[in-house]
């Protein structure tokens, strides 16, 4: 910038600079935990209310997650402002949640005064350091003059390639200089494109076709681009699989989709995906999740399953397994792409599309489940009566692979789940998601394992009069661990057991609507009860502990094991073992 154009412009303090810069880059919302390390942060951001919200939360893992929220329902960065030290390591698991789920994210950090830099002075940590492996990108601004730069960058990494979190410091006296600089808005960039060849090597790639499967993942997915690739997986008539917690990508109850392909997939769709002649992976990265712990493909890529990869960031192309096309796009162009090519006349695969769908509606018939809670058939009741429109979050746990599996979405509904598996993420991305869209309704499902990590935070959706409706899942214990226990160490209960409170007069004790369910026809009526009120509500929903997956009970698991470890002892040469037992050899994904 000339020195001319830099006196055109008015003076103004960094902590004024930070806001309109936020302001420049179009967020709206900022979630935040206040600290004395960005007072001139906080006074910019008053200056500024009537344009971007400042949410106020009660933990930084809660004020990110949400932060995160509202990067995967909109497609820019979620923004979120904490303190130093302490504030910063509470924030970073929303930094790893953004980052494994590639979601555009934008922390902001307080930092010490940088002339005290390295005294160890309270609270100071190198964030460059910290958090290296955990973001996409890690800054720190010390010059007031480069706010709107470093800021416009920050929002560009965070958006480009594969999406992602920038930390940004913002060290303390410099929130106070002046400078005299104009502010940056979002570049005019246009996003790559598939290439010239792209769509005609692909099309003709699914012509040889008999067995494709489709996995569909990632982000940043616009609504105009969920329809395009949708209109043209359908007219190729395409089994379509989402890969882990992306099940808003496709609607479930359309006969197109054939299950997820994530963590505690089902077997017959694992089979499928091993017998598929054509994997089109678009969007998805083809980590551990969908590639069923790396055991789907042969990952150096040596014959096996052939793959077309699309994936906006090109890095990601070939990383666990060597495509027989890649394809470097931004997803919304692909998806147009896709959806003006030629589809494929009367494919070979109609008949294979047909028995996917058939057994992923197989798979989700409610079982017959011991006790009065039967999960299966309650969540079934529930997608019945919820709105079109409804977003839908989840924490991590065995809980979680009900829904995934007995529910389905339709056509418009959202879901945001941390593919990272973090436990907390629930209650405040259902808080954040409802802060972003007030008229639709939100669900969250939690474990009462996960829902006590950040259960706290209905207090910020008090204090925004937001009400998502929180259905916390109570088998009163680490419910996931116990499996892997029970799998592992039969019989031997290690830190898994929970003593929970009363979660309904938890919520009443902030002033909203709780209900205790324990019988399956309970939770409709429960849950128009909870929407009534209008108040932030929690259904606490009592499951039977022994029902440990929608699989298996604790008693089988036991005898599973027993039997293992029988077939070990059997063996002339005996598996290595632990209390007796087999360890057991990795074959598939971990259940989280
Ligand atoms: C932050 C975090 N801590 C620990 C874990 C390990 N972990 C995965 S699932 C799980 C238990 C979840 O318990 P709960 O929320 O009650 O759900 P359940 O499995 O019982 O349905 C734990 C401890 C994790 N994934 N994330
Ligand atoms: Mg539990």
């Amino acid at each position: 910038m000339t020195e001319a154009r830099r006196v055109q412009q008015q003076a103004r303090p960094g902590g004024k600079l930070l806001a309109d810069a936020l302001v420049a880059q179009g967020a709206t919302h900022v979630f935040c935990v206040p600290g004395e390390s960005y007072l001139d942060l906080l006074d910019g951001l008053y200056a500024v209310r009537n344009r971007i919200q400042l949410v106020t939360c009660r933990f930084e893992a809660g004020a990110v997650h949400m932060a995160e929220a509202y990067g995967k329902l909109t497609g820019r960065p979620g923004v979120a402002i904490v303190t130093r030290g302490p504030g910063a390591c509470h924030a970073s698991i929303g930094v790893h949640v953004a980052m494994q789920d590639s979601t555009p994210l934008v922390l902001l950090v307080g930092q010490i005064p940088f002339e005290e830099t390295d005294r160890e002075s309270f609270q100071e940590v190198d964030y460059r350091k910290m958090f290296a492996p955990l973001a996409k990108w890690v800054t720190q601004i010390d010059d007031a003059a480069r706010i709107p730069e470093l800021m416009a960058h920050a929002f560009d990494v965070a958006v480009s390639g594969r999406p992602g979190p920038v930390v940004v410091a913002i060290s303390e006296e410099m929130q106070k200089d002046l400078a005299a600089v104009p502010d940056i808005g979002p570049a005019a960039v246009l996003p790559p494109h598939p290439a010239p060849e792209a769509m005609p090597r692909l099309m003709a790639l699914l012509a040889k076709a008999q067995r494709p499967l489709v996995v569909l993942g990632g982000s940043r997915w616009s609504a105009e681009g969920r329809a395009a690739i949708r209109d043209f997986l359908v007219a190729n008539d395409l089994p379509v699989a989402v890969s882990f917690r992306r099940q808003g990508l496709f609607p479930g109850q359309h006969p197109n989709f054939v299950g997820d392909l994530g963590v505690g997939a089902d077997a017959a769709l694992v089979a499928r995906a091993k017998e598929s002649d054509l994997l089109l992976a678009i969007g998805t990265r083809l980590g551990e999740p969908v590639s069923q712990g790396y055991t789907l493909l042969d990952m150096a890529g040596h014959g096996g399953t052939p793959v077309v990869h699309v994936h906006p960031e090109q890095s990601e192309i070939g990383r666990v397994h060597r495509p027989a096309l890649g394809i470097v796009s931004d997803l919304n162009a692909f998806a147009l792409a896709a959806k003006a090519a030629e589809p494929v006349k009367d494919p070979a695969w109609s008949g294979w599309t047909k028995e996917a769908r058939a057994a992923r509606l197989e798979q989700a018939k409610a079982p017959d489940y011991a006790g009065p809670m039967n999960l299966a058939v309650a969540l079934q009741e529930l997608e019945a009566i919820l709105p079109p429109d409804t977003i839908f979050t989840s924490d991590a746990g065995n809980f979680a692979t009900w829904p995934t599996r007995f529910m389905h979405l339709a056509e418009g509904q959202d879901f945001l789940g941390p593919t990272n598996g973090a436990m907390g993420y629930g209650v405040p991305a259902a808080i954040g998601a409802k802060i972003v869209h007030p008229d639709r309704t939100v669900v969250c499902f939690v474990g009462d394992g996960g829902f006590l990590m950040t259960g706290q935070e209905i207090a910020t959706a008090f204090h925004h009069a937001v009400a998502p409706v929180i259905l916390v899942f109570n088998n009163q214990m680490y419910g996931t661990i116990r499996m892997h226990q029970e799998r592992t160490y039969p019989g031997r209960v290690s830190g898994t057991a929970l003593t929970n409170p009363d979660f309904a007069k938890f919520i009443e004790s902030f002033g909203g609507h709780g209900e205790t369910v324990e019988r399956t026809e309970d939770l409709v009526p429960a849950f128009k009860r909870a929407v009534a009120s209008g108040k932030p509500a929690l259904i606490e929903v009592v499951v039977n502990p022994e029902q440990i997956t929608n699989r298996a009970t604790i008693a089988q698991l036991r005898e599973q094991a027993r039997k293992a470890a029988e077939a070990a002892a059997a063996k002339p040469q005996p598996a290595q073992t632990t209390h007796g037992v087999p360890t057991p050899r990795r074959s598939g994904p971990r259940m989280r």
